[in-house]
């Protein structure tokens, strides 16, 4: 395993095989489990085009092969060692499949907007299980992982349904005028990108089928932020268990 690039100052690197031929067979098992037999939290977009971008989330603890695969894998480590982070847990899986001929971007964003916790020790692993050509991989705006957080949208319809209107800064238009720098890189099965939580990210469409897990870990200074609208994904019953800035703990997020 190798990494390529710097966490600190541009909020993404990539690791080159990180995951074994074998590992990596879990993984895949574990999508297709998922597409199969989606969770009530998935969400499948088709747009005018013939392609479809399936999603899904928080699926680990009703799926063992996503389990066995999350607990196996030193991405916990990776991420660990970026965050400087002393405890590590899992905070949930997200797996994203765009299918052959999906010609619709994921659009340019912050994941941490979207979330329920606070706190700089957040990063996600972004771990495709076919082979990723430039064009269709993961894009990050290097440094703006350090602020500021701009105001989430749906993707669909725009709506500003996690912070009102004017609260937040507004993301700059980048599809008409693209940042002065973006990070990507081919990828080929085995090899992950990690990225901030607060990194603004998108992704092109896909011409081939493009299978990704994508595992969110926190370290310990990540706190739990109640918001008063349903977060993505939601966490539904987690103010019963957790105060407003507990540290995340217990079986939910299971420390790695
Ligand atoms: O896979 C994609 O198209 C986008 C991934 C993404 O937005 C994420 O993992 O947060």
């Amino acid at each position: 395993m190798w990494i390529d690039g710097d966490f600190e100052r541009d909020g993404a690197v990539c690791v080159r095989e990180l995951v074994d031929p074998e590992l990596l067979s879990l993984a895949e098992t574990a999508i297709d489990a998922v597409v199969a037999d989606p969770s009530p939290l998935a969400l499948r977009a088709s747009a005018d085009d013939d392609g479809v971008f399936f999603e899904d989330f928080c699926n680990w603890d009703r799926v063992p092969a996503l389990e066995r695969f999350i607990r196996r894998c030193a991405g916990s480590e990776v991420a660990a060692d970026l965050l400087a982070a002393r405890d590590l847990r899992l905070y949930h899986d997200h797996i994203l499949v765009k299918e052959a001929a999906t010609n619709q971007r994921t659009p340019w964003h912050q994941d941490q907007p979207y979330y329920n916790v606070d706190g700089r020790q957040g990063i996600s692993m972004w771990l495709p299980v076919d082979p990723v050509p430039r064009e269709s991989s993961l894009e990050i705006v290097p440094g703006s992982h350090l602020g500021p957080w701009y105001v989430p949208r749906s993707f669909l319809d725009h709506d500003a349904r996690w912070f009102p209107e004017g609260t937040l800064e507004e993301l700059p238009d980048y599809d008409r005028q693209p940042p002065a720098r973006v990070l990507g890189w081919a990828l080929e099965p085995g090899d992950a990108v990690f990225f901030h939580f607060a990194a603004v990210h998108g992704a092109a469409g896909s011409t081939e089928r493009r299978r990704v897990l994508s595992i969110r870990y926190i370290g310990d200074d990540m706190r739990f932020t109640p918001r008063p609208w349903r977060t993505s994904p939601p966490f539904d019953g987690l103010d019963d268990e957790l105060a407003p800035g507990a540290p995340f703990a217990g079986p939910r997020f299971p420390s790695l």
